[in-house]
């Protein structure tokens, strides 16, 4: 009995270390994923490529797998850009340690979302890092991580599966579209699953981008604009959605060649902050029939 014991925290240790330096992989390394349709692929491939998320193992996603507090922090952590410390050791939560082989690298992300007023704990001085995640509670977090929360308390909502006090929230997240609206009941009750986790976090850091950002996004060999307009000083990411490699040129301006050769992959990005005003031809040297002209005011 105690040798299995080891045997299974041996085996999560290697897991969670595993994990951490999983990185580049693409939803087609994950037997579970490939069902997806492709416009899903490019999601989780996005949150991969920006290693917010990886696999419970080398060829599982683990979709339908129950999150835990600890997942959701590192997740709402990551997709706010909060400054995390890798180097700090010691929680300011008791049932938070380094010694806790399944959720203790959860620590710095757990200290970085106390930091950010995102979280108070689970009770007095606690997180509950192993604790599951209810829907309707998973729908709450990432509202407050959008800094929404008074918004969401003036919403109403008639759905009986969800509590009371969550209904404003589960209200606004569908009509932020951070989750499908639901064919029948929301469930609110029901743990959250890593798919939900995975597409609200997804959702939601597309919606924190500050204002001096813009995205364009790239599918069926075209840009989704041929013209934007922007102001000095916006930072513009090409995120590419298909399988077929692009590449970012602006003659004498940039080149995207130039800090990756082999070409902006699916769920790759390449971004660009356009200091002077002007306006820009901006096209893919694979393919120079895809172009976007940009205007810097
Ligand atoms: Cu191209």
């Amino acid at each position: 009995m105690k040798k299995r014991l080891s045997l299974l925290l041996s085996s999560i240790v290697a897991l969670s270390m595993f994990s951490s330096v999983a990185f580049g992989k693409t939803s087609d390394d994950f037997t579970d994923l490939k069902d997806l349709d492709a416009s899903t692929k490019v999601k989780f491939d996005a949150m991969f490529s920006a290693g917010i998320f990886n696999g419970v193992s080398e060829t599982t996603f683990g979709l339908k797998d129950e999150m835990n507090r600890a997942q959701f922090a590192k997740v709402a952590a990551l997709i706010m850009g909060l400054d995390i410390n890798m180097d700090l050791h010691q929680s300011s939560f008791t049932d938070v340690s380094m010694n806790d082989p399944a959720n203790g690298y959860a620590l710095p992300y757990i200290e970085a979302l106390k930091a950010a007023g995102v979280t108070d704990g689970y009770s007095e001085g606690t997180y509950n890092p192993a604790g599951k995640v209810s829907k309707e509670q998973l729908v709450t977090f990432l509202v407050r991580v959008l800094g929404k929360d008074a918004d969401a308390k003036s919403k109403t909502f008639t759905d009986k599966t969800v509590s009371d006090w969550a209904r404003g929230y589960v209200a606004l997240a569908l009509e932020l579209k951070l989750f499908p609206i639901p064919e029948g009941s929301f469930g609110g009750a029901s743990n959250a699953t890593r798919d939900l986790l995975l597409l609200g976090a997804y959702e939601a850091k597309q919606q924190l981008m500050p204002a001096g950002e813009q995205m364009i996004h790239i599918k069926d060999f075209a840009f989704n604009k041929n013209v934007l307009t922007v102001k000095t000083g916006t930072k513009v990411t090409f995120m590419n959605e298909e399988d077929v490699p692009h590449t970012i040129v602006s003659d004498g301006l940039f080149d995207s060649r130039k800090e990756n050769s082999a070409g902006i992959k699916k769920g790759e990005s390449y971004s660009f902050t356009f200091d002077k005003p002007g306006v820009y031809k901006i096209y893919c040297s694979y393919h120079p029939f895809m172009t976007i002209k940009i205007t810097v005011q």
